[in-house]
């Protein structure tokens, strides 16, 4: 047997071979390649840190398989879904939400389990086939007709219940699911019977009857518009042309109305299908409908081209009224502009929009100008959306902020700079600063502090990652991610905090339903390295259901011609 080497031995054994010329040379080239290997960029990037490596990006040393390390991070997200959705089951089976720090639940969507149909797709994305498979089971049993006095709000109701069922048949091919898409899209047509077509508040689905909002008579513009990808999906795999008309004849008159700049107002008259005010926005009340503009041209495979010259219209509106550009920090955001005056606030919810331009230049046809102003402010406000929650002590973004009113209308930064000669590089707005955590500093104070747990950055930075390949976007949703696996979850499952720059965070009782139907769904499909949901072949709808892009047959497209 072969004695074993001792302290003493080892050092007469290097002594040795250091000795021989041949080795003395191997030793001198390992030093060399070292030495070397220690001076490239992407090592010295953590030693002094390089100009064009921001600091908000989290550096860590590189590995050898980034394919692996992502599929771990999905993996995480995909345990943090299971956590949240058991623990539903487990407290609240059968309701719409799960109550976290209490072990309660509440119906705010109907009583129909929204927090399961609203994430079925996110199971079937996941590859969770048992939960997948029981909430099929659960969801062939539903009826879903609300009890007497009770109307189902017909928007939520559509995104999130019409929506997740649809993705779920598209995604498994469950005949089940588009039946009871079905019967739901049939119940709620009945919202339609107004004067103008456009939809009111609510309906009860056993009776027909429809009811007022909050806002009485007037019809908000999301609402009205954010209804078309579900049902014409809907008309196209029923055939029912019904589906169809309904929902077309709103854009009709979205198309048609007295306009400028191509921005619509927050209110809508349901009598006339006229303006009802002045305040123009992207956030809420108005969000989703300007997403569906090209939304409703993807997913009809590019052959509603009304649609498309909307979104370009209201685009350039968008550019040209709503953006704005802080005073030091130079971030770029999109604020609310009422009777004619910015309001200088950022919502969480207009953090969608970054992701929606990434989209639009990804997938259409731009003209070199549109696409080089559309590429940067996807790049300038979702790095601005991204800051805000950076900035937090937390990590996480509050709900809204409000911004100097020393900034300027961005378009006139942007020409100053062109006329300029472009100097400096990057464009005002799309230069990535340093995060900041002194409050006095951020050129924004925080409005709402409050974080409910909110998908509209996570799905930017989606967007922005699968349409730029930039692992920055990826890095920093991970940096979200760990954020809220910190700050958010709780023994039964995630919970809202109510303020984003206080740490300890201090959680409120809720967990709405698309954290686990967006949040988790947009996180999970960021890290996973299979691209799961192909953009060329899915448009997902604005509570992130993923449904296919398809074509309208030549007759559909006659008809459908015959009614524009
Ligand atoms: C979701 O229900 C949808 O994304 C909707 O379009 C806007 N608000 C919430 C999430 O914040």
């Amino acid at each position: 047997m072969l004695p074993l080497h001792t302290h003493d031995d080892s050092k007469a054994f290097t002594r040795r071979w250091l000795g021989r010329p041949l080795a003395r040379w191997i030793v001198l080239g390992l030093v060399l390649i070292t030495g070397l290997w220690l001076l490239a960029p992407v090592n010295l990037a953590f030693v002094s840190p390089l100009q064009d490596v921001p600091s908000t990006t989290t550096l860590r040393p590189p590995i050898l398989d980034e394919s692996l390390l992502w599929n771990q991070r999905a993996a995480h997200v995909r345990e943090s879904y299971l956590h949240g959705y058991n623990e539903y089951l487990k407290y609240a089976s059968g309701h719409d939400e799960v109550l976290p720090l209490s072990k309660g639940w509440k119906d705010n969507f109907n009583g129909w389990g929204v927090s399961m149909i609203d994430s079925m797709d996110t199971m079937w994305i996941m590859g969770l086939r048992d939960e997948f498979d029981n909430a099929v089971r659960v969801a062939s049993q539903q009826n879903f007709t609300t009890v007497s006095s009770t109307y189902a709000p017909f928007f939520e109701t559509v995104i999130r219940y019409l929506g997740g069922l649809l993705s779920a048949h598209a995604l498994s091919g469950e005949a089940i699911l588009l039946d009871r898409a079905n019967d739901l899209g049939n119940r709620m047509l009945p919202v339609f019977d107004t004067p103008s077509g456009l939809p009111r508040f609510s309906v009860n689905t056993a009776t027909g009857q429809t009811a007022l909002g909050w806002t009485g008579n007037a019809v908000l513009f999301s609402e009205a518009t954010s209804c078309q990808v579900e049902y014409k999906y809907l008309a196209h795999v029923t055939g029912r042309s019904e589906y169809y008309d309904k929902v077309e004849n709103i854009m009709d008159k979205m198309y048609h109305a007295n306009v400028s700049d191509g921005l619509f107002t927050t209110r809508w008259d349901a009598a006339d299908a006229s303006p009802m005010n002045n305040h123009f926005s992207v956030g809420a009340s108005a969000d989703s409908g300007y997403e569906y503009l090209l939304k409703q041209y993807l997913i009809s495979g590019k052959t509603e081209p009304r649609a498309k010259d909307q979104y370009l219209a209201s685009t350039n509106g968008i550019i040209n009224k709503l953006l704005y550009i802080s005073p030091h920090r130079k971030l770029l955001y999109v604020t609310d502009v009422a009777s004619g005056r910015p309001i200088y606030d950022l919502q969480h919810l207009s953090c969608f929009l970054p992701g929606l331009f990434a989209l639009g230049v990804h997938a259409l046809d731009l003209s070199p100008r549109d696409k080089e102003l559309h590429t940067w402010v996807a790049q300038g406000l979702a790095y601005t959306c991204w800051l805000t929650y950076a900035d937090q002590a937390t990590g996480l973004g509050p709900d809204g902020v409000q911004f100097d009113e020393q900034s300027r209308l961005w378009v006139d930064a942007l020409a100053e700079w062109e006329r300029g000669g472009r100097e400096g590089g990057a464009p005002p707005g799309v230069s990535e600063v340093p995060e900041e955590h002194a409050a006095d500093k951020r050129d924004y104070r925080v409005s709402s502090s409050v974080y409910l747990l909110r998908p509209e950055t996570v799905e930017s930075l989606f967007l922005m990652w699968k349409t730029t390949r930039d692992v920055r976007w990826r890095e920093r949703g991970w940096a979200i991610y760990e954020a809220l696996e910190k700050h958010t979850r709780v023994e039964h499952g995630y919970a809202i905090i109510r303020n984003v720059d206080q740490v300890p965070a201090e959680t409120s009782d809720d967990m709405p339903s698309f954290f686990l139907a967006e949040t988790l769904k947009y996180l999970y499909l960021l890290f996973a390295e299979t691209d799961i949901i192909p953009l060329d072949k899915w448009v997902f709808n604005t509570e992130a259901h993923p449904l296919p892009i398809f074509t309208w047959s030549p007759t559909e497209q006659e008809q459908h011609n015959a009614m524009s």
